[in-house]
């Protein structure tokens, strides 16, 4: 299983091209709606540093890859088209978009930050990019709000048997992946009364927020960085406490893709995502001062930002942590640090073995920290960037 990361925004606000950046898949791009009309599935990578140099060995990732101590871990990536006003009640291409995003565990809205297109992705100027922000969230809010309701509504019929509400609305909710335990946790974070029927207006758009933001927790691209415009509202937005809850990360996706093509034509040396690239090939005079633009951008804001957002969304926003398979005495079967896996924040030792297969975690004995020897627990939590060998009666 991998960890599957949904693009969400309006039309024209580079979603195509930043996915066809991050995974180099063909993906027509254009400033016109609805280009992409299916959802694409595409892998793309974040980045962790190696272990293998601190055990001097040499890696073989067995997917993905390692480029100068760098290792990149496969995620998937679904550009998500069709979000417009009003899609929970099943307007443009709706329902099939609300289908792909429940099936994503983390969102990156890619936002034109540029102001340089309306609501519907038409051209214009002077936009506030803060209105793409607030629809986006308010649509996906509708939406839990619906379903919330249904669950309100048959908790409600089922009173005469007793039920307790955060069940019922946990099925209700259940494509959401939240719990029974965790939805009356946010109840009595709210202070609201745990009868459902207590709730008034306010209280169910509050609930249905707070479970939203809890289970599509979201990363804003703000993309278009390149362009003038962009910069002053960057500076209004990011300082506003009222999108405290969201992360965001400057981006110019053009860039990226840029450079990746580049790249790809043997034109530079370029690491995906890195803050510089080496010219290696005579270029003429126009390529050049295309690519020096680029290098200003990255001197200025470290990097082109898709690689970042990614990893905002992996790292920062679901808190996942890389853990390596490791050998505590040197030998490997198959070659050294072929895996890396990324597993939730909370993952323990023994979680990790069955994260391996069933019959290792069945067999679980216990772990190896393979930095120091010292023996692992079963419910030792593993730290980010862990190596770990397992011990089981089943190996
Ligand atoms: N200036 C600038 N233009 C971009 C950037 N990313 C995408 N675009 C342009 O925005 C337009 C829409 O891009 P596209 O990827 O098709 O958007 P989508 O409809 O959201 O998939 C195209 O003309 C892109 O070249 C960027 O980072 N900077
Ligand atoms: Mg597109």
């Amino acid at each position: 299983m991998s960890y599957r990361i949904g693009l969400v925004g309006k039309p024209s606000v580079g979603k195509s091209t930043l996915f066809n950046a991050a995974t180099m898949n063909d993906v027509p791009e254009g400033a016109f709606p609805f280009t992409t009309i299916d959802p694409s599935i595409g892998e793309a990578y974040v980045r962790t540093d190696c272990v293998a140099p601190e055990f001097d060995e040499s890696c073989q990732p067995s997917v993905g890859m390692c480029e100068d101590g760098t290792r990149f871990v496969p995620v998937k990536l679904v550009d998500i088209a069709g979000l417009v006003p009003g899609a929970h009640e099943g307007r443009g291409l709706g329902n099939q978009f609300l289908t792909d995003l429940n099936e994503t565990d983390v969102l990156i809205h890619v936002v034109d930050f540029s102001g340089s297109t309306d609501l519907e992705g038409q051209a214009t100027e002077g936009h506030d990019p803060r209105e793409d922000i607030d629809v986006l969230e308010d649509e996906l809010d509708a939406w839990y709000l619906d379903i919330l309701e249904k669950g309100i509504d048959r908790y409600e019929s089922k009173q005469l048997s007793d039920p307790d509400p955060e069940d019922v609305l946990a099925e209700q909710l259940s494509a959401f992946g939240i719990s029974g335990a965790e939805i009356k946790q946010l109840v009595l974070a709210t202070g609201y009364d745990v009868a459902p029927s207590e709730w008034d207006v306010e209280q169910r758009d509050v609930l249905a927020r707070e479970i939203r933001k809890r289970t599509k927790p979201m990363v804003i691209a703000a993309n278009k960085m390149d362009m003038e415009s962009a910069q002053e509202n960057w500076n209004r937005i990011t300082a506003d406490p009222e999108y405290d809850h969201l992360e965001f990360v400057p981006v110019s996706a053009h860039a990226e893709k840029a450079l990746k093509n580049a790249a790809e034509q043997g034109a530079i040396e370029y690491a995906p995502g890195a803050s510089e690239f080496e010219i290696t090939a005579d270029l003429p005079a126009e390529k050049n001062a295309g690519l020096e633009q680029i290098q200003t951008f990255l001197d200025e804001f470290g990097g082109a930002g898709v690689q970042r957002a990614l990893e905002a969304a992996v790292f920062d926003v679901l808190g996942l942590k890389a853990v390596f398979p490791g050998s505590a005495s040197g030998t490997w079967s198959k070659g050294p640090f072929r895996d890396c896996f990324l597993l939730p924040p909370d993952a323990t030792a023994e979680e990790f073995a069955y994260h391996l297969h069933s019959d290792i975690g069945d067999g679980f004995l216990h772990g190896i920290d393979c930095r120091n020897s010292r023996q692992v627990g079963a419910d030792t939590v593993l730290d980010h960037r862990a190596v770990v060998e397992v011990i089981s009666t089943n190996q």
